[in-house]
């Protein structure tokens, strides 16, 4: 079978849609660290959109901890098709990633954050990629920041950390005299862009006085707002892919046909006109923020553990138990809602009725075990903060405290089978499971939260409902 790649560009049906530029004139604007699926299928396909317009703004992808991404995508010269999962599926070859470097290249990750080309340094390295501490902060002790920290001054140090990277990057630049430059981070962290760059100010501070001071004028970190869903590629995509192409790709990837972005209109130097591919600016991304990370993350992270202890395989498959779907919606309209201060011209109850519509998308095969990853730093951005806003005002937490619970049941579980679990706290947290107490008093995940009576008794409550296969109304 021929191999997708810009010499077998012309061999796609006329169905499938492709770069509408020239690919050798592209210029690398953009420097992405984890150009993995959810990057690839979001922000890549909106600068493939832009890139009709503007030749300079092509990615090089930065995969630090693994080679998959490179090794599939470099013999493609960068290519790779993207499907949009609606009624009817469609298919678009990406071309904006031009070249993926792996953490083995050290010298040329250096070079692409200092080319006069780089104008933007962007982010999707998942919650635990930014090693924060619970309260938000750059976590010294953190293996990758403890080791940053104990190399960075010395000559032609090789970071761990992401945030090290940053901070190696952005001195080469201040150091080649460079203009400045937008580092913006697209995870679904609350405030994303103000931590990145506070972390990224206590590590230079740290190593580098002098390049701490220079960011002030020179980097900004807008805030950002990112939102679609995008299940893990299967056999049954590579498959498809390949019949609706006539080639063999490597690795395709899926999305539904809604995306969002939304980016703090606050840049260093040039904004890409990605407005032109549906972007908003806004000036205050927070409130969207809220409402996607609270409404529909949250929403997801309970179906996924609630769902996979009833049993559930996927997000669909989850919607279409009922009495789940209720307790669902429910607690969006009822409990989280309540604790969500909405952007201006958003209908809560209006947004809230289209994700769950995404949710049950026929399509869409997500699985829950997907969004189960990683628990313990997804749970405080999604629904921890909810729930310590309604303790303040005196709202109930009773239904809040389900998803909870059963994240806590899901650890007893895989415990108990002997099971391991991605999260970077595995081993604390399997080694806690038995006790479900013990969990909530893991200051790294609950903070004050954990010793909170109220939040205790509810959570203690849930589990025992829970247990008996109830779902609390
Ligand atoms: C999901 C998200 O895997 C997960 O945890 O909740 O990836 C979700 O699909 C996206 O944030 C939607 O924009």
């Amino acid at each position: 079978m021929t191999r997708l790649s810009p010499e077998t560009l012309a061999l796609l049906p006329a169905d499938v849609a492709r770069p509408a530029y020239d690919r050798a004139a592209m210029r690398a604007g953009v420097v992405h660290f984890g150009p993995g699926a959810f990057h690839r299928a979001h922000q890549a396909a909106a600068f493939d959109t832009l890139l009709a317009h503007d030749p300079r703004w092509g990615i090089t992808g930065v995969s630090l901890h693994s080679q998959g991404v490179a090794q599939a995508l470099n013999p493609q010269g960068g290519l790779y098709t993207l499907a949009l999962l609606d009624a009817q599926t469609r298919y678009r070859v990406i071309g904006s990633v031009s070249h993926v470097l792996t953490g083995t290249e050290p010298p040329a990750i250096l070079a692409a954050l200092a080319h006069a080309d780089t104008r933007l340094i962007s982010a999707t390295v998942t919650e635990k990629g930014y090693c924060l501490g619970a309260d938000g902060q750059l976590d010294p002790e953190h293996p990758a920041i403890a080791a940053d920290l104990a190399k960075g001054r010395e000559d032609g140090w090789v970071p761990q950390s992401f945030v090290g990277w940053l901070v190696q990057g952005l001195a080469a630049r201040r150091r080649a005299g460079l203009p400045g430059v937008t580092v913006l981070s697209c995870d679904n962290l609350t405030d994303n862009g103000r931590k990145l760059e506070a972390a990224t100010l206590a590590l230079a501070r740290e190593l580098d006085g002098d390049t701490a001071a220079w960011m002030a004028d020179h980097v900004r970190f807008p805030n950002a707002m990112v939102d679609s869903i995008t299940p893990a590629t299967d056999d049954a995509l590579r498959a498809q892919v390949q019949v609706a192409t006539g080639l063999e790709d490597a690795w395709p990837i899926q999305r539904e046909g809604f995306t969002q972005w939304v980016i703090e209109d606050r840049f260093a130097g040039e904004r890409p006109a990605l407005d032109l591919a549906g972007v908003t600016f806004a000036a205050d991304v927070r409130p969207f923020e809220m409402a996607k990370l609270r409404l529909l993350n949250g929403a997801h992270s309970t179906l996924a553990y609630v769902g996979l202890g009833l049993g559930h395989e996927t997000v669909a498959e989850a919607m279409r138990d009922a009495p789940l779907a209720a307790f669902v919606e429910q607690l969006m309209r009822d409990d989280i809602a309540p604790a969500v201060v909405a952007p201006p011209g958003l209908d809560l109850p209006g947004y809230i009725a289209d994700v769950l519509a995404r949710f049950a998308n026929p399509a869409i095969r997500h699985l829950l075990s997907q969004i189960a990853w990683d628990g313990s730093q997804k749970l405080p951005y999604r629904l921890l903060g909810t729930v310590r806003e309604a303790l303040e005002a005196g709202r109930p937490i009773d239904r809040l405290a389900v998803p909870i619970a059963a994240w806590l049941r899901f650890l007893e579980k895989a415990a108990h089978e002997g099971r391991t679990i991605t999260d970077p706290l595995a081993e604390e947290l399997l080694g806690r499971a038995a006790d479900w107490r013990a969990v909530l008093a893991m200051p790294a995940v609950f903070g004050p939260l954990g010793h909170d009576a109220r939040f205790i008794a509810a959570v203690g409550q849930a589990h025992e409902a829970l247990a008996q296969g109830r779902l609390p109304g």
